[in-house]
Order: structure tokens, then sequence, then C-alpha cells
């Protein structure tokens, strides 16, 4: 894969910076990575001239000041088209909202999302419930177009908006004990229909984690936008995690609490179907699922007649940026 790194649309040799080498390297230490940022060239486009069609909604004030000075394209899959925002809008996981595709787009507008706050606890020197704003308020907000594989075979590719995980990390001081991060999506039944229904199979509100290292890995985003917007709601609003090597699954919605951790924690999937959904969950081509095979995807969009199948890439194509953290581990075992 190849990476190309600027600060406007404009991609120019002299913009290509040292992380652009970082992402064509396999072993750099985190913390120098992506913190020498592109010199400050003012984005010349703006988000709608980036994505006509997505009409942006008044985001909050935090967010429109922090776009003023966005890092446009700071990753780009090479040669891949991005996915219309009409199908990364209106197909989606988001069982909190039903689980059908359609589901979070018809109800997930019911969850408030402004204000937000978000619980820090566990092993850190910094605990506390923080604002949104607040978390990410030493973040220079990035755009990171990511593909998206989901453990169904599907996938897309989105243009994310976020932070790297690792800024969140360095603000709240883990403690050297901390091994693994677990997060914790909202559960708001009067918000969330499908999570008032007492015979649901999931066990809320939904958890995700990962391990310290993977936290911190540059490619770790923390989204509050896409298509140069906000997150719509049904796309996990106003925060939640990206981790583009790694089944969609991981990549939890609507975050409202990040806790430090010593052990691995319990996650939704893993503790559901433990013989079907891993905690890794890294996207491998070469582990089947039990009930049907990796190794290809649909790209979405397609249509009956025209499918658009490829195949799928270790680590979804992010091999050479995350394999390293994988070295001494057998991934079809610790899938
Ligand atoms: N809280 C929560 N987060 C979640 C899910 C969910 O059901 N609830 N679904 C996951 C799955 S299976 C996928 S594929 C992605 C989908 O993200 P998208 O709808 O933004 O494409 O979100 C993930 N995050
Ligand atoms: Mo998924």
């Amino acid at each position: 894969m190849l990476i190309k790194i600027a600060a406007s649309g404009q991609c120019r040799e002299s913009e290509v910076t040292p992380e652009a080498a970082y992402f064509s390297r396999r072993q750099v230490l985190v913390g120098a990575v992506l913190s020498g940022a592109v010199a400050g060239v003012p984005s010349l486009s703006s988000a709608s001239e980036r994505y006509p069609g997505v009409t942006p909604p008044p985001g909050p004030k935090w967010f429109t000041d922090k776009m003023a000075e966005a890092r446009w394209e700071a990753v780009v899959p090479e040669g891949e088209a991005i996915t219309p925002f009409k199908d990364a809008s209106q197909y989606n996981n988001f069982y909190e909202f039903g689980p059908d595709k359609g589901d979070p787009a018809r109800y997930a507008s019911a969850l408030k999302v402004e204000p937000w706050s978000v619980l820090i606890d566990g092993e850190v020197d910094r605990p506390g419930r923080y604002a949104l704003e607040d978390l990410c308020s030493e973040s220079r907000l990035e755009e990171r177009i990511y593909r998206l594989r989901c453990v169904e075979a599907w996938s897309m590719v989105i243009p994310w908006l976020g932070f790297p995980l690792a800024d969140l990390v360095r603000k709240v001081q883990p403690h050297s004990s901390a091994k693994f991060i677990r997060f914790e999506t909202a559960y708001r039944p009067e918000e969330m229909r499908r999570t008032r229904s007492g015979f649901g199979l999931i066990d809320w509100p939904y958890v995700e984690g990962l391990r310290m290292d993977e936290a911190v890995h540059p490619l770790t985003l923390l989204a509050v936008g896409m298509y140069g917007r906000t997150l719509p709601n049904q796309n996990g609003a106003p925060l939640r995690l990206v981790v583009p090597w790694k089944y969609g699954f991981k990549s939890i919605k609507s975050i409202v609490r990040i806790s430090f951790v010593r052990d691995q924690p319990a996650t939704t999937w893993q503790s559901m179907a433990p013989q079907e959904y891993g905690f890794y969950a890294n996207v491998n081509p070469r582990v089947s699922h039990p009930r049907w095979s990796q190794a290809r995807e649909r790209r979405l969009p397609g249509s009956l007649f025209s499918p658009n199948v490829r195949d799928t890439l270790p680590f979804n194509g992010y091999g050479e940026q995350v394999a390293g953290l994988y070295s001494s581990m057998d991934l079809a075992k610790d899938y």
C-alpha cells in the first residue's frame, strides 16, 4: 500500500514528510511518528468542495474550529475509490438500533450526542470525566482514508476525520501496569430502541478492547467525523474508534468510557461466540470464519450483477505497518 501525506488536497513532493517514510518502513517508535506534522499549509479546499453532495450539518463550535486546521488526506490507500457517502451512512452495523443494515440510519437520530463526555478510568494518572472537546483539545484533526472490512465479508473505503488514540493515551498518562484499553459504548435504552427489548442476544453495553501497543499504533484513530463533516449518528457519533487492520466490530461506536486495565477485557463479540470472533480480530484471509471464508470480500457499493468482489488482504492491506505487533503470535490461534 502506498500512502500519501499532504496538508492540503494538493500533494506536492515537498510535503511528503518523514511520516510517509514511517508508513513505508516496518518499525519506528510510536510517538515520533505523527507528531512531526506537515508545516501549517492552509487547507485550500473546504469539505464541501471535497465531498460534493455531502451537506455538513452544523457541527459544534469546537469541531468547526478544528476543521480550519485539519490535515487533509494524511493517509490514503493508493488507487482505491472512496465509497459514496450514501452507502457509508445507510449500510451500517450498530446493533443498539437494530439488526438490519438500514436500522441505524433509520433510528440512530434518537441518540443525543451533544453535549458528550467520556469517563477515563483505571490505571491512569489523570482519570476523570472529560468533555469531548477537552479530550481532543490538543489534537489536530486528520483525514485518514481507510479500508473498513467487516467480518461479514463486505468492505468500504471511508474518509475519517479524527486524531490518533495515541494522543489521548499521552494526555491521560497511563501507568505501566495498564496493558490493555477497554472501550464502552453508550447504553441508553430510551434512545437506543434495540437495547430495550429483554431478549436481545447482546449483553449491553457494547464493549471492545485493544492491547496497549495496538492502541498507540499511529494508524489507530479516534474518529469524530467523516466525509468532511461530523459523524452521522449511525456511524458512531460523536466519537468512535477506527482500527483499519482489524474486522469492523473492533471499531466501537459512540464511546462513553475508556478504561486502562491490567488484563485483557471481555469484549462483546468474543464473549458471545468465542469460537467465531477472537479478541484480536485481525483481518486474515487465511483464517475462515467457521461459517464462511474470509478470503474474499464484496466492496460496496455493488449490485447483484456487478458484485465487485476482491481478494481480502492480510491485515486489510496494512500488514507492512502492523504485522510486527504480532510477530511472536500464532494468528490462527489468536484470531
Ligand atoms: N457500539 C457498537 N459499535 C459497533 C457496532 C455495533 O453494533 N455497536 N458494530 C461494529 C461493526 S460489526 C462494524 S462492521 C462497524 C461498522 O461501522 P460503520 O457502520 O460506520 O461502517 O461498526 C462496529 N462498531
Ligand atoms: Mo462488522
